[in-house]
């Protein structure tokens, strides 16, 4: 694959131009480039595994819109029916057919969804389902795990991952004291630090909420008996337990990571793959928590474009397209990329681990006896030949998330000669980090 490794000029030129008008020059701070340096990169066109930047510049693209794009860039299939649907207006404020047909398929896949409802990002479905988890339990805290991320609401900011890791400000300036203190922090792979929470506020927590495989510290998968024990732990206190699975849903598995680890949550909250690549969040779960919600039950939750038609036809053109097979390519491309780029640090003297479950993974710049399992091991490995090494690969024309705290993602368009490009600009970038 020929990159022409121009100089990122018309990014650049972008970029300041954004910075007149745009917060930051962006909508979301983690694309800002701020922990890795220098100017974002801007997009225009993206096709399969491949993006092109606004100099012609050709990369691998590896972070996938943070996950929607499991098929690919600009599927024929999500295309036609957004094209399609769009046709007869992008929006009613009323109830489509399509919202029902998108609801049916996730649930076939992840039954504990007895019932659900669609909002436009992850953020509102998290934010959504602790209010549900309060209104249900009569109780005002909540457990999250230190790094987790579960998108911007307030209850979230407290020790968050993502973005907000990335800037070094896991805790927001602008969220109310009394709000804070609602959050209760334990640590990722440790029942005992959730289980002194539990003790210390027994009878007040309304739910746990975690992503079962953490994607906002780097990519951390739970240890052995983990979830197992939040399951446990939330029926012996009477707290509901939130599986986060905006990341993970349709990523890891057909049914999401509560699939693969068998557990069964009272919530589930989805994003991402749902609305393929348009602004879709879904949260759900058992029946009877379900039923609080407006306008069935007094726990109001709303919104305009809740359940868009044009957004419910890009999502349930994507799932219509994945099938158990699909897991199986993602997680053999998922192997081929991550085994290689262990074998190519370890021949360059360069401590690598990595981490893959389907069509996700992570790498962090560490020892092996260092391999994170939480936040403050995933803050322990080496940021800054992260950002050599990102950088390296950019210039190759291979594309990563621009942060150590994030997962990377492989889609479905991605061949075995995409990740051995990759693996042989790797090679190359591994050694100039050795020099
Ligand atoms: P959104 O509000 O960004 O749609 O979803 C929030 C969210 C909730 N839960 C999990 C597990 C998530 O990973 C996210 C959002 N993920 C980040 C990437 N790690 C979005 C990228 C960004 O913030 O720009």
């Amino acid at each position: 694959m020929q990159v022409k490794s121009q100089p990122h000029l018309q990014s650049t030129s972008l970029f300041n131009q954004a910075n007149k008008v745009l917060a930051g020059g962006v909508n979301s701070p983690v694309r800002a480039f701020n922990a890795v340096g220098g100017a974002p990169i801007f997009f225009q066109r993206g096709t399969g595994p491949y993006l092109f930047d606004v100099d012609d510049n050709q990369y691998v693209d590896y972070v996938g819109s943070w996950g929607p794009m499991i098929l690919g860039h600009a599927n024929p299939a999500v295309i036609q029916a957004v094209t399609t649907v769009a046709q007869n207006s992008l929006s009613f404020g009323a109830p489509c057919a399509l919202e029902t047909r998108l609801a049916e398929v996730i649930q076939e896949n992840m039954p504990s969804m007895e019932k659900m409802r669609f909002v436009s990002s992850g953020t509102e479905a998290t934010m959504s389902a602790i209010r549900l988890a309060r209104a249900a339990t009569g109780r005002d805290k909540i457990i999250k795990f230190a790094g987790c991320y579960h998108g911007h609401a307030d209850a979230f900011l407290v020790q968050a991952g993502s973005g907000a890791a990335t800037g070094g400000q896991p805790n927001s300036p602008g969220i109310p004291a009394v709000v804070a203190a609602q959050t209760e922090i334990a640590e990722y792979n440790d029942v005992a630090s959730v289980e002194r929470v539990f003790a210390s506020n027994s009878g007040n927590i309304a739910a746990i909420i975690v992503e079962p495989i953490a994607g906002n510290m780097n990519m951390i998968l739970p240890q052995t008996g983990f979830l197992g024990t939040l399951r446990r732990l939330a029926d012996q206190y009477g707290a509901l337990l939130i599986f986060d699975e905006v990341m993970t849903g349709f990523r890891v598995a057909a049914g999401g990571a509560q699939a693969l680890y068998q557990i069964k949550p009272d919530l589930t909250t989805l994003g991402k793959i749902i609305g393929g690549g348009l602004p879709v969040g879904a949260f759900g779960g058992r029946q009877e928590l379900m039923a609080l919600l407006a306008p069935e039950g007094a726990v109001y939750q709303a919104g305009t474009l809740s359940g868009n038609p044009v957004a419910m036809a890009a999502g349930l053109s994507t799932l219509q397209q994945l099938n158990a097979n699909s897991y199986q390519q993602l997680s053999e491309r998922s192997q081929q990329l991550t085994q290689g780029l262990e074998q190519a640090a370890q021949a360059a003297g360069i401590g690598l681990q990595t981490c893959h479950q389907g069509g996700m993974f992570g790498f962090s710049f560490c020892d092996h006896t260092d391999a994170p399992s939480n936040f403050s091991s995933a803050q322990a490995c080496n940021t800054t030949r992260f950002t050599a090494f990102f950088h390296a690969m950019l210039q190759q024309g291979h594309y990563f998330a621009p942060s150590a705290f994030e997962a990377g993602f492989i889609s479905l368009s991605h061949t075995a000669n995409d990740i051995e490009s990759t693996l042989t600009a790797a090679r190359s970038a591994f050694q100039k980090l050795t020099k």
